[in-house]
């Protein structure tokens, strides 16, 4: 849920990175995790960028997930600027497919480390399982929504293919 005390913070570089970020949205809802989600660009709105990642802690965000596609740069100029765990998820491009965005987050240089998932949505959706992976470990009752989650997703995975 969109929430005023978020403990995910999600954003992204375009309001049209929406569609694969819709995903780590609800898989957080379907955790319960109080998140918000925002677009912002690190090269169309540097200022507001530098605001919501230099205050994210002092809300309460513990973690970030922070997209973008093509020059990705978002995730790294996140990471400068909050000491929280900030995990990036690769936009599929047009032109090469996303392998840009991969790359531009997933070569960071030593010293400020993005976390990157796969390309798309299911780096959108595995961004929120390892946020809540990360939260579960100080928080029992994140913990016993993830197990939950596992356990079901154990169950619904069929042994026969048909
Ligand atoms: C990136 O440029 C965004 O993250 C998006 O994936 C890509 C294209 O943005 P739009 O031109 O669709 O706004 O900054």
């Amino acid at each position: 849920m969109q929430s005023d005390s978020p403990l995910v913070g999600i954003v992204m570089g375009s309001k049209s990175d929406w569609e694969t970020m819709k995903n780590a949205a609800d898989m957080l809802q379907e955790l319960g995790i109080p998140f918000e989600a925002k677009a912002l660009s690190a090269h169309r709105n540097p200022a507001q960028v530098h605001e919501f990642a230099s205050t994210a802690k002092d809300r309460g965000v513990r973690v970030i997930i922070a997209a973008a596609g093509m020059a990705a740069a978002l995730p790294g100029v996140v990471a400068a600027l909050t000491p929280l765990p900030v995990l990036g998820v690769p936009i599929e491009t047009r032109v090469m497919g996303g392998i840009d965005s991969l790359l531009s987050m997933a070569q960071m240089p030593g010293g400020i480390p993005v976390g990157t998932l796969a390309i798309g949505k299911a780096g959108a959706k595995n961004a929120a399982l390892l946020a809540a992976a990360i939260i579960a470990l100080g928080d029992e009752e994140v913990a016993a929504k993830l197990d939950a989650f596992r356990q079901q997703q154990n169950e619904t995975v069929a042994e026969l293919p048909m």
